[in-house]
């Protein structure tokens, strides 16, 4: 076993580790068995384990006493194949579900070959570990709960004009296009078994029993944000205060409340919050009926030239196919039933915004429903968007500076550029302009990827200049101890941080706050906070690499355009299981509800900053130069800029240090 095999394992149960941790697994007489030893045992709050988490005497313990936690023999042997065809990203997302059916044989014999070596199949894995599957065989009935294939629903059709149209649907071979999808998040247990119910209802949970052997074992650790700041007695008590000259409201941050245990029933609620919340914001636009109630004769029905009564439905996107004749065909799903609607090409406009259209996201549709009652043809398409009319808040004073992906520790850390940021910062330019610039500043928000890491990407220690991740961090608070007190510092993690890599991601851990000084406040990732009047959403933006994936028209050159895509959809990451690993919570904390003034990411390394309805949506760039995994994938990062943002009426300057 060499070094990335065991920092790959240990990333598959969202672990770090540290150097010495793998030398002295690499080195003992089975690394494998200790490695899964250390795994199985290691405490649920440890992030990066470290050589005082190998114990190496209970081990030997183990070994004599019994046999092995695994044996080889049980091992699935698809599971080495399944990580030499994976990305590390898709590692992180797949793998471990993949093994985990391919550990239960009778609940995948019907579908292996489609299943397990596929490596763009959307699958998630909850929480911050995945349960054993040797050890936690999960009934059958419940085995593939929130990756079940979801086959098209089969229309039965009427007499009328629309019936060409049809027929290509039908004949289309996509309607057997099959997708793992948290399925049927509406639909009761029997549908899991692979049945629909179509008497299904939100609120099923009580039907599926929550047994240990369902469960993830590590829950959250962190209460870490609570440790600063101060919980408001007010209403809304669940506010935490960080008062001062540059207050801090912390408006909505998992940090500290994490419930996530992995439970099927908990993707059935977290499911359940994302439509109600998305669909009550559409619904103050359009009247919808149930779907329920249109396969009842309730309402006039025929092609849309002879006069069918317009309707509309609120559904959450959970098929989308085309027909031979390409048309588009949605599979919607509300809490009372499912319905297909059809989307001509004829009609460009209606089209252009279908062809956006993502997997999981939330939209109204108006439209005429066929004879049968069982399709319904698209006349519009109403995502949940912002109002025109927001007003724009009255701001407050003074700026706020935006950056993040500083990358501490990686070797291509840009030291020079960030000294002199940090120089300006201090009020150390040469400039006048500068100077007063740098004293007018409030606020600094990171949005994530502070430090480097490790065990992040394949073959990255061959580019870290520090190796230790807490070295990593002792490095940049000895940066962050430069910037001037009166400046309040907000640190939000992203994925190469030292928290759970599922989002949303709590605040960096206590063992790590404590090396910070007493100006920094840290959150969770996403985070919605309050400064002194203004709103502002910080999210890594994870989410941004499937949305320049999934729709046309977004780049990476252009970052902003990727949030633009979010606001529309009020969401930071519409689809379910694809690079983003949701952590299904109670309350899903990427809607973005209320509407902020600033929505700041980052993750991307590209600059991009665009105005929505009086939103303001920035994309700061890093301070790290081009790795070698970006050269693969020729990204061309844009470091050492800053965009610095007025309070008072949201203009802003982008600042240069390289
Ligand atoms: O991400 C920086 C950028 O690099 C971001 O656009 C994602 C991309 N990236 C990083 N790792 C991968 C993998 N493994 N596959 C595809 N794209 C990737 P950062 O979070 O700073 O590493
Ligand atoms: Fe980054
Ligand atoms: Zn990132």
């Amino acid at each position: 076993m060499n070094k990335s095999d065991i920092i790959k394992a240990v990333m598959e149960k969202e672990y770090q580790i540290g150097p010495e941790a793998v030398e002295l697994i690499k080195s003992s007489n089975s690394p494998e068995s200790l490695l899964k030893y250390v795994l199985s045992t290691v405490n649920n709050s440890v992030i990066v384990i470290g050589t005082e988490n190998i114990d190496l005497e209970s081990f030997a313990a183990y070994e004599r006493a019994s046999k092995p936690i695994y044996s080889e023999n049980e091992i699935n042997p698809g599971f080495d194949t399944l990580i030499g065809k994976l990305s590390s990203d898709e590692m992180q997302t797949t793998s471990l579900k993949a093994m985990e059916f391919l550990s239960e044989p009778s609940t995948l014999s019907p579908k292996s070959d489609e299943f397990s070596l596929e490596p763009d199949i959307p699958v998630s894995v909850p929480c911050q570990t995945t349960k054993e599957p040797h050890q936690n065989p999960v009934p059958d009935s419940i085995s593939v709960p929130e990756t079940t294939y979801q086959q098209a629903p089969e229309t039965q059709l009427g007499n009328d004009s629309s019936e060409e149209i049809l027929d290509s649907y039908l004949s289309s071979g996509s309607l057997s296009s099959l997708r793992a999808i948290p399925e049927s998040v509406f639909s009761s247990p029997s549908s899991l078994a692979g049945e629909r119910s179509s008497s299904s209802f939100i609120g099923n949970e009580n039907s599926l029993l929550s047994s240990p052997s369902n469960t993830i074992s590590r829950t959250d650790p962190f209460s870490s944000i609570a440790g600063r700041g101060s919980s408001s007695s007010s209403r809304d008590e669940e506010y935490i205060h960080f008062p001062g000259m540059n207050p801090v409201t912390v408006i909505s941050d998992i940090s500290g409340h994490s419930t996530c245990i992995g439970e099927y029933t908990q993707f059935v609620q977290y499911f359940r919050d994302r439509y109600s919340r998305l669909s009550e914001i559409i619904r103050s636009r359009v009247n919808a009926r149930p779907m329920e109630s249109l396969k009842k004769r309730s309402f006039r029905r025929g092609g849309g030239d002879w006069g069918s009564e317009e309707i509309s439905i609120i559904g959450m996107v959970s098929d989308i196919s085309s027909t031979t004749n390409g048309h588009k065909v949605f599979s919607l799903e509300d809490p009372t039933s499912s319905f297909s609607v059809l989307i001509r090409n004829t009609d460009k406009e209606l089209f252009e915004l279908a062809s956006k259209i993502l997997l999981d996201e939330v939209i109204g549709v108006t439209g005429s429903v066929t004879n049968d009652g069982n399709l319904m043809m698209a006349a519009k398409i109403i995502q949940p968007d912002v109002p025109n009319n927001v007003q724009r808040r009255t701001g407050s004073h003074g700026k706020i500076v935006l950056i993040s992906d500083v990358h501490v520790g990686s070797s291509q850390f840009l030291e020079d550029a960030w000294l002199d940021f940090l120089d300006f910062l201090k009020g150390k330019s040469d400039s006048e302009v500068m100077r007063e610039l740098a004293a007018s500043i409030r606020y600094l928000v990171v949005a994530g990827d502070l430090v480097d890491g490790i065990g992040i990407y394949p073959d990255q220690e061959k580019e870290l200049d520090i190796l230790d991740v807490y070295d990593q961090y002792r490095k940049a608070a000895e940066y962050f101890r430069e910037i001037p007190e009166h400046i309040r510092v907000i640190i939000s993690p992203g994925n190469h941080d030292a928290v759970r890599q599922a989002e949303p991601q709590p605040a960096l851990p206590e063992r790590i706050q404590a090396y910070f000084p007493p100006n920094v406040v840290f959150v969770g990732n996403p985070a919605l906070l309050d400064l002194d009047g203004v709103r502002i959403l910080i999210y890594h933006g994870r989410s941004i690499d499937d949305l320049v994936a999934s729709i046309p028209g977004v780049s990476y050159q252009e970052p902003a355009g990727a949030v633009l895509e979010m606001v529309k959809r009020r969401h930071l990451a519409p689809t379910y299981g694809s690079r983003v690993s949701i952590s299904p919570e109670k309350m899903d904390y990427f809607v973005i509800d209320p509407v902020p003034d600033i929505i700041h990411t980052g993750h991307v390394h590209t600059l991009g900053v665009q105005r929505y309805k009086n939103v303001l949506l920035v994309n700061s760039g890093t301070w790290q130069g081009q790795t070698e995994f970006q050269k693969r994938v020729n990204l061309m990062p844009v470091p050492a800029r800053v965009p610095i943002v007025d309070l008072a009426d949201f203009t802003y300057k982008i600042l240069t240090f390289d």
